[in-house]
Order: C-alpha cells, then structure tokens, then sequence
C-alpha cells in the first residue's frame, strides 16, 4: 500500500539556517534509500540530503535560496509498500565535504567509505501528522542523526592553492561526473559562484564526445596514449600509484599543458658562500642550527621578488590581468617516500637565513611523517626544488601553476674559471629558472637570474 511520508532535515550537527543550494529531485521522480535530494552548504561543509526511504517523490517542499535546518520539511515521498521500518539504511547527512582546506576528492572518497559503512537501522521520531483517510496523511521521516561534517582530513598531499581553483560541485554531482568518467576540474560550472550543476557535466560530456573520439581519457582534447599489453614481453607486476603521485600528477600534467614554459640555465659561483657557510658551522653559536644551502637560496629568491615583482605574481584566470602579491611565501619541493609535496614558509622577507633553514627542517620532517596540515601547504607565490643533495647538473621544473616561476637548483661542482690570468678552481652551482612565458620574458629572466647568481655570490647584496 502506498504510503506519503514526510522527509525531513536531519540532525546537521550545529548547524541552523542552512543554504539550500541545489534540489537534486523533482515530483515524480523515483527515489531509492541514500538518493539524494538535496544539497546544503554552510560556511564550513558542502552536505547531501539523502532519501531515507524508497519511493516517488510526490512534492517537493523547498527550492534553491531556501535556508534550512533540522526538522525543516524536504519533500514528500510514497512508498510503494514499504514501511519506514523496512528501509535498510538510514538516512544521514553523510558525504560531508569539507571546504576550504581539505581535499575534495579525498573527502569525497573517505565519506562513501562511511556511507558504506553507515548502516543503522532508521529511527522514526517524527509524529504522525493529524489522520486524514484520503489521502493518507505524510508521515514524517527524521532519519538517524548524522555524524557532525567532518573536518577536513588532517593531510591532503599537496600544495593546494597550487591546484588551481578546487572543482566546486557537491557529493552528488561528483559521483554523477566519475560515473560519467568527467574530470571535474575541466569543467566550468554555471551554478551559483561557479559551482558545477549536472547540466554542466552533461554539456561536458557531449562536448567531448563530439570532438570524434579523439579526446585522451582526461578530456584535454589530446590523443589517448594507446593501451598496451606489456605482458606480451615479458613479465610485469601493476603497482596502484600512492595518492600523492596521483592528485599531485594532475596538478603537473595541467601546469604543463597549460603554462609555457620556458627554462633558462645559469650557475652562481657559491665558493665564498660555501666557505662562510662552512665557517659557521664550525662556530659554537651556530652548532646546533643546520645551517643549508637552501636557506640562502630562499632568501636571495625572496630579494629578486622584491625587485622583480612579476616574478611574484600569478596571472587572471581570463588571461588579462596580473595579480601582484606584496606577501613572500616560499614553497619548497620536498621529496617523501610517496611523493612530492610542496609546504610553504610564509614571509620569507621577514626571516632570517637561521629561522628559515630551522623552519625548512621542521616542514620537511613533518612532510616526510605526513604530518603537514592543509594550510602548510597553501599560499605559496614560488617554488624551489632543490635536488642538489642528490646530484645532477641542470633540469626543467615545471611552474607551480598559478605561479609564473620555479627555480631549480642542482649540485654545486667543482669547476674551472677563468679569473683573467688563469683558470681557477670554484664552487659553482647550477641554477635552472623556468617561467611563464606569458608573464616573463626571456630578457627580464634573464635579468632576475643574474640578479640571483650575483646576490649569491656576494651575499653582502642581500642587506641592500
Ligand atoms: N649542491 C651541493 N650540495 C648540496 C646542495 C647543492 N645544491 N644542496 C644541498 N646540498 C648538500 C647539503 O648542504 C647537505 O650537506 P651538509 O649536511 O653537509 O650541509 C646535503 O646536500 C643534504 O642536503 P638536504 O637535501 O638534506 O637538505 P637541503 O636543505 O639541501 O634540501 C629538501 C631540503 C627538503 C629540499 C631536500 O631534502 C629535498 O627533498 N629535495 C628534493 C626536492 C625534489 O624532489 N624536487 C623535485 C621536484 S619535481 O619532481
């Protein structure tokens, strides 16, 4: 027997007066247990409403700009013959996505975990609204409270704001895009502050359609790589790649497909500055600081963004505007067991060689543990990677997009110079600047680079 039940707004943990920001079901549309039917977003968490029960939606009680909170009638659903008692799963505010730090992609993923693992009974405290024998009278459903949104996992493994603008679309349209195998980051979203609807990835996948099966399986419009069978050579084993590699692998194909780059090569004379560096060591007040390299690489880069400001700045999105930044934070290439990760030291320009080697090492340790946070890793205006303590003589970093420049740095090498009398012995270390081409021409690159070769070979320029 057909059976009108009210859906409410479940426990939502502290939160009231909720914006309704998208109405996922319309009346006559058939609802299974766990389908969404709308989506919340307060200030701190994106939420799908899910249907607690199965059936047809018959009414639809709230629309888009509706604020919300817990009690606040959804919709009206009718069993075909069910009872609520028969629904196997409650209905939870679940697949929280934390913004404004986490990893969306992540969460998203560690909440179907816990969608999957929710499977309490449902509880019915709504009461019966006043009889009415035709039609029967709605019940309300107030599912199962939910867990409070969840904040954001404690280390998303990348530098963030370094992925560009997060895809903003909710639990459900990010399962409605994997489904459809559409890379959400690809596509604009025409919602409300660029937020993706289903029309969007609908669009998107026509669009990509139409383009005659050329489009590559991440939608860039390039030829796929084909499929190959290796095992027809010889013996092979398939390895998942670690979760770093593969959020971090995306960030690096986009930069690269959408940036370009330009690398120009030069090496710095660091024999004083070697021997200073040395020195110190050897100084009692400084025996217990890991004086590096690094540190006063950060701090002359810091110095050319200061008389180079392009050098920190990032380009609009529409291509039209520089947006130049008068903060100086520093990210730093760090290589870890399962990847690359990028923390950052803030205000470079305001510490010293000493704090900022004795920070880098405590960054890079927790790197290292997984223990960055999510803000470590956020706000950097220019990378470094350094892969002098391992060797090499030049290589092309690619930008950090949206920066406009990396600088890389190779091992220092023993090397002949020519004084003007004679061929001497020096310290030189190789230094591989890549730039947007966009923002930085050859010349000015040039400039920035024998801005720092020269401050690092005389570090005296450092205190101009
Ligand atoms: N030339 C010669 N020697 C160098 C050097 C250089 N350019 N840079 C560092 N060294 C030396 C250091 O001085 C240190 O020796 P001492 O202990 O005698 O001082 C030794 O090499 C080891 O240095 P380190 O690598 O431990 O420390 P660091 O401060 O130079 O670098 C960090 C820190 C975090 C950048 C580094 O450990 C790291 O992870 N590098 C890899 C970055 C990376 O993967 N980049 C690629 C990104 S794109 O895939």
């Amino acid at each position: 027997m057909s059976d009108p039940q009210n859906i409410l707004i479940p426990d939502i943990g502290d939160f009231d007066n909720v914006d309704v920001i998208e109405v996922l079901v319309s009346p006559g549309d058939t609802v299974d247990v766990e389908s969404p039917l709308i989506t919340l977003e307060s200030d701190k968490a994106t939420m799908d409403v899910p249907s607690p029960i199965a059936g047809t939606v018959t009414e639809v009680r709230i629309a888009v700009g509706d604020q919300v909170s817990q009690g606040s009638l959804v919709a009206i659903v009718t069993t075909a013959e069910s009872s609520p008692e028969d629904a196997p799963a409650a209905a939870t505010a679940q697949q929280t996505e934390a913004e404004g730090g986490g990893n969306p992609k992540e969460n998203e993923r560690e909440n179907e975990g816990e969608a999957e693992r929710a499977a309490e009974p449902p509880t019915e405290t709504g009461a019966q609204l006043p009889s009415d024998p035709d039609p029967p009278a709605p019940k309300a459903v107030d599912p199962t409270p939910p867990p409070a949104p969840r904040p954001p996992p404690s280390l998303p493994p990348v530098n963030e704001s370094d992925s560009g603008p997060l895809p903003h679309a909710s639990p459900a349209i990010r399962r409605f895009a994997r489904e459809l195998g559409a890379d959400l980051s690809k596509i604009n979203g025409s919602g409300t502050h660029g937020r993706i609807l289903k029309e969007d990835v609908a669009q998107f996948i026509k669009s990509t359609l139409s383009q005659g099966g050329t489009s590559g399986q991440d939608g860039s419009g390039l030829p796929a790589i084909p499929e190959v069978d290796f095992s027809r050579w010889g013996s092979v084993a398939t390895e998942p790649l670690s979760r770093i590699k593969k959020i971090s692998g995306r960030h690096l194909q986009r930069a690269w497909l959408n940036v370009p780059h330009v690398t120009h090569h030069d090496e710095a004379d660091i024999t004083e500055l070697e021997a200073f560096r040395k020195a110190l060591k050897s100084e009692r007040a400084y025996a217990q600081v890991r004086i590096t390299l690094l540190g006063f690489v950060i701090k002359v880069l810091a110095s050319a963004m200061k008389a180079f400001p392009t050098l920190n700045s990032s380009l609009s999105t529409d291509g039209k505007h520089l947006i130049l930044k008068h903060y100086f934070h520093i990210g730093v290439a760090v290589d870890t067991k399962n990847g690359l990760v990028v923390p950052v030291l803030r205000d470079v320009d305001t510490k010293s060689i000493l704090e900022l080697t004795t920070e880098l090492s405590a960054l890079s340790a927790r790197a290292r543990d997984r223990k960055l946070k999510p803000d470590e890793m956020q706000g950097g205006c220019i990378s470094i990677s350094s892969l002098g303590g391992i060797g090499g003589i030049g290589f092309t970093p690619i930008v950090n997009a949206p920066e406009v420049a990396i600088l890389g740095v190779s091992k220092a090498q023993m090397k002949p110079r020519w004084d003007g009398n004679a061929f001497a012995p020096r310290l030189m270390l190789p230094l591989d600047l890549s730039y947007d081409h966009r923002v930085i021409d050859g010349a000015e690159a040039a400039r920035i680079s024998a801005f720092i070769v020269s401050a690092l070979e005389d570090s005296r320029r450092l205190l101009l």
